[in-house]
């Protein structure tokens, strides 16, 4: 088969070119698509919850309502939003063009996986249709998990099944594709960063899925084959489940945040036009956050039951995180330092999004880490003020930054830049209002998963301060929709490379041709060589040409 490009004149049809697609960029953008079309429904049912607690007692929504809509909020941002987008869209879109390879290793396994995705999205997205959402929080601890009733529990375990099957599935094509598909020259010293994280974004996702899988499928056997796993009274230990799911979903966190981390590690060095500080730093980290993740989770248990004595081992490996994590953010702030800042919307939304509101995020992570600390703010508004300050002012932003960088190569059009910049600080300041009053109210004992506190009105004003935040931030959502589609028509062609950036996407047109490369491209050095002089830029070239 050739891989020249070919002109042909036959117009293919939409379903030729998107449903049978097995073209990496295409399935990038498939995925992105349909994630942020369950954010729509994510989102939604926030400002549902939201709406419930500017009240001070039950007013839109029924306890019973309640809960099923924050599980919904929460199973929707982390199965269907987070993790889709940052591996399956921005994996898929730019892992093997910055590698400089046609495609994934696998590219048919991948269209599977893009497949296998929608379909777990549908199969959760029935549950509303039957009147009958899950109730049980994005954790469905047993034994409430065992003993609710209806088909909502069932299909959320059938969802997680296949969307476990997709990640595997995917975290392999990754691996296989990083290890054997790269350009000639390309050696893992010379990969761009977001690569570097999007593979040990897969370790994470190959070792951790399976346990995840356990967890739910004792789960619906003690629903419903009579098992005894989790049934005290008959020898089972409901602890077993958590240990199983946090084992999984520890390290998960680790998978909304470090290819986030590496869309970062990409931005900063373009709009500060200076070589990344600490490349092999900022790569290896990487590495070591995905390996300390697994070591962490009963962190999320110290509340549990177990003894303080068992809790220590996991406080401090929680503990040392910190240090890959910190390295990543010192090496950020030097590579701006003293560099020359160009604020464009991505780098708002990396630079004062992503740097600042996850490191306030990181700050209140480390504080509950503290085991005598986590006794007294678990499962309070705390943990939600943390969590979100991570997902949201860290994962989140860096989706949207992504977004925006990224928009020109794959369209061909440039987005509103004055629009992107006005959106940024509605969500910045939308961000703060809603997540940091979390903090005070979690401190003051509101517990979290609760949808009335009519019992301490002094709650009320900082409540309602964050559903203003809330809606601020729903709305600055609907400017990212507004300024992606309507530049889809409206906005500028964009050239190949309009940032002036090094990675391998930005040599080729934008949109790429399909199989990316009309000719292979040789690789000679790091890609985030920016503003050095021709000396030193020999001198870093010569220093790299030892490790072909
Ligand atoms: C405007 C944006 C958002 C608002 C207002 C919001 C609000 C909330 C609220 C009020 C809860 C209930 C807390 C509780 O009682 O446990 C919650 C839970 C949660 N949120 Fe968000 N959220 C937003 C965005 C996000 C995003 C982007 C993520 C990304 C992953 C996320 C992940 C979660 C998770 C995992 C839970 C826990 C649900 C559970 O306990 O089952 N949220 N959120
Ligand atoms: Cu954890």
């Amino acid at each position: 088969m050739s891989t020249a490009a070919v002109e042909t004149p036959r117009r293919r049809s939409f379903y030729r070119d998107w449903i049978l697609t097995v073209d990496h960029k295409k399935i990038g953008i498939m995925y992105a698509v349909t994630g942020l079309f369950f954010l729509i429904f994510g989102g939604l049912a926030a400002l549902a919850i939201r709406t419930q607690l500017a009240m001070p007692n039950d007013a839109i929504l029924k306890p019973d309502s309640f809960n099923q809509f924050f599980t919904m909020h929460g199973t929707i941002m982390i199965f269907l939003f987070v993790i889709p987008v940052l591996t399956g869209a921005f994996g898929n879109y730019l892992v093997p063009i910055m590698i400089g390879a046609a495609d994934m290793a696998f590219p048919r396994m991948n269209a599977l996986s893009y497949w296998l995705y929608l379909l777990g999205g549908l199969v959760l997205m029935v549950s509303p249709l039957l009147g009958n959402m899950p109730d049980v929080g994005w954790t469905a601890y047993p034994p409430y998990s065992i003993e609710t009733k209806g088909a909502g529990l069932d299909l959320w375990v059938s969802a997680v099944h296949i969307l476990g099957i997709s990640s595997i599935l995917a975290a392999i094509n990754f691996i296989v594709t990083i290890f054997n598909m790269r350009a000639p020259g390309m050696t893992f010293n010379r990969m761009p960063l977001f690569v570097w994280a999007s593979l040990a974004t897969s370790f994470i996702q190959l070792f951790g899925t399976p346990a995840l899988a356990g967890a739910v499928t004792t789960l619906l056997f003690d629903r419903h084959m009579g098992t005894i796993f989790y049934n005290v009274a008959a020898g089972g230990d409901p602890m077993l489940y958590q240990h199983l799911f946090w084992f999984y979903s520890h390290p998960a966190v680790y998978v909304m945040i470090i290819p986030a981390m590496g869309i970062v590690s990409e931005i900063i060095p373009v709009f500060s036009r200076k070589p990344v500080f600490g490349y092999h730093a900022i790569a290896y980290s990487s590495l070591a956050i995905g390996l300390l993740g697994f070591l962490v989770w009963a962190h999320h248990m110290f509340a549990a039951g177990m003894q303080v004595s068992e809790g220590v081992p996991f406080m401090v490996t929680s503990l040392i995180i910190a240090v890959p994590t910190a390295i990543k953010i010192f090496n950020w702030v030097s590579t701006m330092w003293r560099g020359s800042i160009e604020f464009t919307t991505p780098m708002l939304f990396v630079s004062l999004g992503f740097i600042f509101l996850f490191t306030i995020g990181g700050m209140t992570g480390l504080i509950l880490a503290l085991v005598p600390i986590d006794l007294h703010l678990h499962d309070t508004y705390w943990v939600v003020g943390h969590f979100h300050y991570v997902l949201f002012g860290g994962s989140m932003m860096a989706i949207i930054a992504g977004l925006f960088y990224w928009y020109p190569k794959a369209t061909g059009r440039m987005y509103n830049e004055k629009l992107g910049k006005w959106t940024f600080w509605l969500y910045f300041i939308g961000t703060n209002l809603t997540f940091f009053p979390m903090h005070i109210v979690g401190y003051l004992g509101m517990q979290r998963r609760v949808y009335a506190y009519n019992h301490t009105p002094s709650l009320l004003g900082l409540n309602q301060l964050e559903t203003l935040g809330s809606f601020m931030v729903g709305f600055a959502t609907i400017l990212v929709f507004y300024n992606l589609a309507v530049s889809l028509w409206k906005g500028a062609k964009a050239p190949a490379n309009p940032w002036g950036a090094q990675t391998l996407e930005w040599t080729v047109s934008s949109p790429p041709p399909e199989h990316n490369f009309l000719e292979l491209p040789v690789v000679t050095s790091i890609p985030y060589e920016f503003g050095v002089s021709k000396k030193e830029w020999k001198a870093m070239n010569d220093e790299n040409a030892v490790n072909v």
